[in-house]
Parts: C-alpha cells; sequence; structure tokens
C-alpha cells in the first residue's frame, strides 16, 4: 500500500474513472483481456447472473449490461490465482489473523478441502469423503437446536432450497442468513402495512414514474445498473429527491460508460434534483415532516376549492388507519421535526410540493433506513407516505427495498428462514414424509447471543464471512473459539475461516460463473432479483480447480452424511440434474414457481406472483394500514443531543463487496490507499478541538461493561451534518454493540452508533 490520498473528487459516477479502474484490475488479478468476453454474458438471458448486487436484470438487456462493480465481483471471483496447499503449509492460522480482509482474498481461490490441525495451526488437505463423515459425525453427536446453518445470500435457489430442507430434516429452523443485517426491517414492515415482504416495483415502473424519491442507499457503488433506469428517468425530467446524510456521487451526477456520447464530451447527467442531508436516523421526522406538509397543504386546497392533494378515494376504499396517522403527524410542531432531521421546514414543505404534484412515485431504499433501531417504523413511513396519494398497487408507483446479496431475497422465498410460519412446512411434510420443527430457530444476532451463552456449539456455513460481518467484533471472536465445530462453505479465505472452532473444515465451492457439470450435463442454476422476477443462469468459466464441488453436491453430501436415509429425498438424482431440484421447489410452492424449468430463461425474468401490486392486501385489517410510529426518535440511544457524542454511519467504499475488500480506492469520496477513516464536519472537528488529518481514537458511548474502540483513524473534513461522522465496515464493527438493533426486526443498527472521538493518545 502506498501513501494514502485524499482530496476532493470532482468526476461524476460512471464515466473514464470506470473503464480505468476495471483496466487495473483485469492486470492485477492476471485476467487476459480475452478473459473479459466472459463480461459480455453477465446479466443476459443466455449467461450467468452478476454475483454482486440484486438490482433487476432487464429483458432487453443493454450490450454490457454489467457496471464497475459488477465487472469487479466477476474478475474477483474469476481470478487467475489460487489459494493451495502450499499457501496454508506457508501460513499459520495465529500469522494469518494478523492479516487485512483484502490480503486474505487476495491470496485467490480455494482449491481443495483443508482441516484444521491444531498440533500445528495450520489447515491441511482432507479428502472430501473423510471431511463429510467427520462433520456428519459431529451433528450426529449433538442435539440438533445447538447448530446453526446460516447462509449469505449469493447461493442459486436450488442451493438454498436443498440447505433449509436439511436443516429441517435434522431437526432446526436455526436458518439466519445475511438478510437478518440487511433487510430485515423491510420484511418485518412491509408484511404490516401493505401485506408482502417485498417490494412491488418492477423495472417497467420506471418508464412510467413521475417522481422518484430516494432514501439512504448508495446507488453509485453499490446498485449501479440502477443509474441506467435512474438517468432514463432524469431524461423524461423525472424530479429525483434523495436524503442522504453524504453527498453521493453517484446520486449527483452520473457519466454512463456505455454511452459513447456522454464519454466523448464529458457531459453527465444530474440525478438528484433535491438533495436533503438528512441527519443519520432522522427519516422519521423527515418523512413525518413531509405528510405533514401534505396534509396541511391539502385542507389549504380543500379550503380553497382546489383540487385536493390526498388520494380520498384510495384512502377510504383500501386503507386502514388514515386518522390517527395523519393526527400524529399534526401532534409533532415543526420544531421537533427539524431538530430531529436536521432539516429546514422549507426543504421538507419543497420536497412535499413536488410529492403532492406528481402522478406516480417511486420510493426507494437501502441500508440508511434499515439499519436503524427504528427501522421498521422508518420503512413503514416511507410507506404511509406513499399511501397518502395511492402511490401503491399502479404502474410508475410503489415501494422499492434494493436488497444487497444476488439471491439474498430468493433464499427467503424457498425457505431459508428462522421464522417457521413463513414456511409451507405442512407441505415439506407431506412430501418428505417427516415432521418438520415449528419451533422458531435463531436469526442472526440471536445466534451471536447463543453461541455467547454457549447453547450453540456448531455454526456451519453456506459462503459469507459471518464473524467479521456481525457487530461486537472483538466480544464475538472470543465467543467463536469456543465452538466445538466450524464448517465453511466457501470460495476465498476469509476471517470467518481463522476465527474458527475446535473442529474447523473449509470446504471449497464453484462460483456460479463456473460451468458446474453432473450426471446429466452442464448445470443451470437460479435466483431472484429485488424486483421479485427469478432468472436462469448458466456458467460460462472453467472450474478453478478438479477439487472444488458444487454448491448443491457439497449440500447433498453433508445431509447424507448427516441423516438417516430417506427414500422420499433423492440427494443424489437432484445433484445430477437441478431440474430436478426446480421440480421440487414447484411441488412445494406451486403458485410462485408455476412451470418453472419451462420459464427459466424468460427475457426479463419470471415474475413472482404479488398481491400489493393488484391492490390485494394481505394483512390483518385486510387493507394496506397507515402505522403510526412512537415518536420521532429513530434511535433511544442518540436521542438526547449529548453535543459529545457523534452518531457514527458505517458503510461501504466504492472498492469492496461487503466484507470483500477489492482495494483502497473509494474513488467517489476522494480517499485512497487507505480504510482507516473518519468522516467529520469542518464544524465538529473544530469543536472537538482536532483538525483535518488528524489521528483519533473512537470509543462506542454504551452503557454497558464491554469497551469498544478502535484506534488511529484518520479525520476527513467531509460534507455530513454536523453530529453525526461515517466510516467504513467491517473495520469499525468493533464498535457496534450486539443489543444495538431494530427492536422488531433485530437488524443490527450499523448507520447510528454513539460514539465518542478523541484525539489519539500518543504511543506509550
Ligand atoms: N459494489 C458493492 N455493491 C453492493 C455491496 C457492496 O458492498 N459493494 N453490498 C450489497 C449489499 S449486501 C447491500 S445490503 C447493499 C447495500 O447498499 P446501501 O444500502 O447503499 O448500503 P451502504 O453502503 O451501507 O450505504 C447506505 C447509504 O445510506 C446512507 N445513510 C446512512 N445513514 C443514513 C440515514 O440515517 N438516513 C439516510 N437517508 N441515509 C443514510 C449512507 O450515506 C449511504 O449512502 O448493496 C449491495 N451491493
Ligand atoms: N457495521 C456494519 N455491518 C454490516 C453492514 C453494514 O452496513 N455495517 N452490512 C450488513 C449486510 S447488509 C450484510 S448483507 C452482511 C454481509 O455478510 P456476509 O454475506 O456474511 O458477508 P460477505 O462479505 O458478503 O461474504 C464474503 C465471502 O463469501 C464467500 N463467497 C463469495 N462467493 C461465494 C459463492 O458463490 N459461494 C459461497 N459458498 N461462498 C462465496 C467468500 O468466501 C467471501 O469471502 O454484513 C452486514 N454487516
Ligand atoms: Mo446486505
Amino acid at each position: 500500500m502506498s501513501d494514502p490520498k485524499i482530496e476532493t473528487y470532482t468526476g461524476p459516477a460512471g464515466g473514464w474513472g470506470s473503464a480505468k479502474s476495471l483496466a487495473t484490475y483485469l492486470a492485477r488479478e492476471h485476467i487476459p483481456v480475452s478473459g473479459t468476453a466472459m463480461l459480455t454474458k453477465q446479466n443476459k438471458p443466455d449467461g450467468f447472473m452478476c454475483v454482486s448486487c440484486a438490482w433487476a436484470k432487464p429483458a432487453k438487456p443493454h450490450p454490457f449490461e454489467f457496471c464497475e462493480n459488477g465487472a469487479k465481483a466477476t474478475i474477483w471471483e474469476q481470478t487467475a490465482k489460487r489459494n493451495t496447499a502450499e499457501f496454508f503449509e506457508k501460513h499459520s492460522v495465529t500469522e494469518l489473523l494478523a492479516w487485512p480482509d483484502h490480503d486474505l482474498e487476495q491470496v485467490g481461490r480455494l482449491t481443495e478441502p483443508m482441516r484444521y490441525d491444531p498440533q500445528r495451526d495450520r489447515y491441511v488437505p482432507v479428502a472430501w469423503s473423510e471431511a463429510m463423515a467427520e462433520i456428519g459425525r459431529e451433528l450426529q453427536a449433538i442435539a440438533p437446536r445447538s447448530a446453526v446453518f446460516y447462509a449469505s445470500g449469493r447461493a442459486s435457489l436450488e442451493t438454498s432450497y436443498m440447505w433449509a430442507l436439511f436443516a429441517r430434516l435434522y431437526g432446526h429452523n436455526n436458518l439466519p442468513d445475511s438478510s437478518n443485517m440487511c433487510h430485515e426491517s423491510t420484511s418485518v414492515a412491509l408484511p404490516q402495512s401493505i401485506g408482502v415482504s417485498v417490494g412491488t416495483v418492477l423495472l417497467d415502473d420506471f418508464e412510467t414514474t413521475d417522481l422518484i424519491m430516494f432514501f439512504g442507499q448508495n446507488v453509485g457503488s453499490n446498485a449501479p445498473r440502477m443509474l441506467h433506469q435512474l438517468q432514463e428517468a432524469r431524461q423524461r425530467d423525472v424530479p429525483i429527491i434523495t436524503f442522504n446524510p453524504l453527498r453521493e456521487r453517484g446520486l449527483e451526477r452520473f457519466t454512463n460508460p456505455q454511452n459513447p456520447l456522454q464519454m466523448l464530451t464529458g457531459s453527465s447527467t444530474e440525478i438528484s434534483t433535491q438533495y436533503h442531508q438528512v441527519k443519520a436516523g432522522g427519516d422519521l421526522a423527515a418523512l413525518t415532516g413531509i405528510c405533514k406538509a401534505l396534509l396541511a397543504a391539502d385542507r389549504e386546497a380543500e379550503a380553497a376549492g382546489r383540487p385536493r392533494l390526498l388520494d380520498l378515494d384510495f384512502i377510504a376504499k383500501h386503507t386502514h388507519g388514515f386518522a390517527e396517522f395523519a393526527t400524529f403527524c399534526d401532534g409533532h410542531d415543526w420544531s421537533a421535526v427539524e431538530g430531529r432531521s436536521g432539516l429546514k421546514r422549507e426543504a421538507l414543505e419543497a420536497a412535499a410540493r413536488v410529492y403532492g404534484e406528481a402522478r406516480n412515485v417511486i420510493g426507494i431504499y437501502g441500508m440508511g433506513l434499515t439499519q436503524h433501531r427504528k427501522g421498521v417504523e422508518t420503512v413503514n413511513m416511507l410507506v404511509n407516505l406513499l399511501l397518502l396519494r395511492g402511490n401503491l398497487g399502479r404502474p410508475g408507483a410503489g415501494i422499492c427495498p434494493v436488497r444487497g446479496h444476488s439471491n439474498v431475497q430468493g433464499q427467503r422465498t424457498v425457505g431459508i428462514s428462522e421464522k417457521p410460519e413463513l414456511v409451507p412446512l405442512d407441505r415439506l411434510a407431506e412430501l418428505y414424509g417427516f415432521e418438520p420443527p415449528r419451533e422458531k430457530g435463531l436469526n442472526t444476532v440471536e445466534t451471536c447471543e447463543a453461541v455467547i451463552a454457549g447453547k450453540v456449539t456448531a455454526f456451519v456455513s453456506l459462503g459469507g464471512n459471518f464473524i467479521r460481518a456481525v457487530p461486537d467484533t472483538v466480544r464475538m471472536e472470543e465467543a467463536w473459539r469456543k465452538l466445538r465445530l466450524t464448517v465453511q462453505i466457501s470460495t476465498k479465505l476469509n476471517r470467518s475461516h481463522l476465527v474458527h472452532g475446535e473442529i474447523s473444515y473449509i470446504l471449497p465451492c464453484l462460483g456460479r460463473i463456473e460451468i458446474d457439470h453432473q450426471a446429466t450435463g452442464p448445470q443451470a442454476v437460479s435466483m431472484e432479483d429485488s424486483t421479485s422476477c427469478f432468472h436462469g443462469s448458466r456458467g460460462v468459466a472453467t472450474p478453478v480447480s478438479p477439487d472444488v464441488r458444487s454448491e448443491p453436491w457439497i449440500v447433498a453430501e453433508l445431509a447424507k452424511a448427516t441423516l438417516p436415509p430417506n427414500p422420499r429425498v433423492p440427494w443424489d438424482a437432484w445433484v445430477g440434474d437441478y431440474s430436478r431440484v426446480r421440480d421440487a421447489i414447484e411441488a412445494t410452492y406451486p403458485d410462485t414457481f408455476r412451470d418453472f424449468n419451462a420459464r427459466l430463461f424468460e427475457p426479463g425474468g419470471i415474475v413472482k406472483p404479488l398481491p400489493a401490486r393488484d391492490r390485494v392486501w394481505e394483512t390483518e385489517t385486510g387493507r394496506a394500514n397507515f402505522t403510526v410510529p412512537a415518536g420521532l426518535e429513530a434511535d433511544p440511544d442518540t436521542a438526547t443531543d449529548r453535543r459529545d457524542v457523534l452518531d457514527l454511519i458505517t458503510l461501504r467504499s466504492n472498492d469492496q463487496f461487503n466484507t470483500t475488500i477489492y482495494g483502497y480506492d473509494d474513488r467517489f469520496r476522494g480517499i485512497d490507499g487507505t480504510r482507516m477513516i473518519l468522516f467529520m464536519s469542518a464544524n465538529d472537528i473544530a469543536r472537538l478541538g482536532l483538525e483535518d488529518g488528524a489521528e483519533v481514537d473512537v470509543a462506542t458511548d454504551a452503557r454497558d461493561e464491554f469497551a469498544r474502540e478502535v484506534k488511529g483513524l484518520r479525520v476527513v473534513k467531509y460534507d455530513i451534518p454536523e453530529g453525526n461522522c461515517a466510516g467504513y465496515y467491517p473495520e469499525l464493527n468493533v464498535l457496534l454493540p450486539l443489543w444495538h438493533y431494530d427492536e422488531q426486526a433485530k437488524t443490527p443498527a450499523a448507520k447510528a452508533i454513539p460514539v465518542r472521538v478523541a484525539k489519539a493518545a500518543p504511543p506509550a
């Protein structure tokens, strides 16, 4: 790593910066330029579905239907570098624990199964059969409820279905997945208000929308292909109103790297027409303010005999709870709304005006809404706003949560859930002749609590990097080392392999981009995107090593080694022909997956039926519910406005995928060469007696017995609201207390952690 460079970035998102960045990656991963042919197959109906984000895949794709970060994900997976037995022979686990995340994955793709050898403190090669036999024996020896099967949103629908079935046949619902740390707030909120757990917007809706309201999602880095839809909407003069504490470049200006004219002329499209730098956790108040302004304007219109602003017909026919909701909005005065949101009344009234004039409105959001103590209430506050003008269940309008991992939503659809009520257990019982466990399983936070309490002794992981992704790094790593068994099905080495149990295995798998050859030939798999469309995907690259196995094969072998034989579960036949797994999925969920195999490669994907899209509300009231939050405070810990405490936002750079750190270049934020950064406002820097570039120590301001501290962050003066600061996940997860989660969904509240910042102590 060279010296860090920190300077203001003045370019747009996309543009030549993207193109240049990709060329560097291809060279670094030793992929010849001919290897880029792979990229033309990305997100195409006859190709493979990107392993990066979950954004929708259009029926008529652009010639290059990928973005800078999707291409990086492909290159990172298809690197020519290999992590072999010789590597593990050279480096002890203790030594590797000191390596940064980037360096661990950078070693290359895992190539053969490995078992931890405690005598030598090294991972050593093991035969697949031996690995499976020992893991099976270990799982047989414990009560099923003391094992957890985690999944990280990338595995296909086929693998995920088998994984969830394996857990239930074995005897538990302990199926946490990355969605517990991500959009769980959505999955809890939307059923309360509109009776579905997912967004209602389809790609087509972007073509007829009249306004996009955009909350807490960093599109330029984390879902860049959506910039196409945003740019096209802007070219039709559709306003975009953004709420984000940071001025994110992708939400300001975008040069489409696939538009030759824009590239040649250096021009760009303005994305946001209004940009509101709301305080972290201030969206609940900001949305209340907009609703309040709209209600007032509607009364004025009524008094003056002008057309009303509320959709009275929709409210009367389709909703429940309007009066109480209006009382809530009227009951909070503007000074409270301004204080909590950090936004001026005039700004919120301006947003309300545009909203009140727009016919069809889409509300988009990401982690900026979900990862808060009141994440569920905040998501439902956005629904409230949409309900006021009937912006649900009609073309051009709706709610659009931007999901993370490429199949995180699909994993839930096919049974990976700790909540038994979300799974057709009776159907499974009937199909496979067993009595599925009915007791609620553990989600991510509960898994952490149970490991600390010693109630969980085995952790088996389908992808991901759990120990690095969860809160309270120091406490969790300590607890993790007491586990009896840890098993990671992975593509690359990460910290979760190094913080391991007494018995520990690394099981290397194929990535989605590789050709997956089984008894009946090369196999296809499928996933569900963020707009609830299912897509087939076919690998195109040669497998990284003859000793890696496909995820369905690994899951089947684990199941066979663990469970008594059950002739009704044809594990081997499923592995030989994935279309038979799809048949099983269809048999379990006949309405959702009708003619699944026949329609697998339908351009644009198979659209999942969603009652709310047709204004059928599967809620307790049978209507769409206005919901009333407890108050405006988004976060009970940080509500007191203690002047010496800042609310820390942990977020992603433009050069990472979650805990996978591609590099140290956060181009749009002007950071190059380091991730140990604390973005602060000029006023806070001055008030706390610091200066731009100063080295600081940051400690969590939590009233419990644990000290949580990160030393040696570098202060970067940044355009961010006073009272907030920001830095990178996962490095700052040390500061996030395990109990700091959304009250209803238990999503870790990673976007407003109360911290104290002090000048770094001189070395002792
Ligand atoms: N390249 C790339 N793509 C990814 C990922 C990746 O790491 N890299 N991760 C994937 C995954 S799993 C997910 S979940 C998504 C995550 O995608 P995002 O939802 O974009 O996640 P974050 O980077 O955490 O950024 C959240 C955004 O919310 C803003 N924000 C923070 N606090 C608040 C708040 O209180 N209110 C508002 N209005 N805004 C706030 C931040 O400034 C930031 O712009 O992306 C997916 N796609
Ligand atoms: N403080 C803070 N914490 C957060 C967040 C935050 O914003 N702030 N975000 C949260 C969110 S939204 C999420 S989704 C979680 C992410 O949590 P996870 O999903 O658990 O983590 P990832 O970093 O995506 O996992 C990366 C690893 O997955 C493995 N992998 C990659 N591809 C494949 C594959 O095809 N198959 C298999 N089997 N393995 C593969 C590789 O070994 C790689 O090292 O983190 C959460 N944690
Ligand atoms: Mo996520």
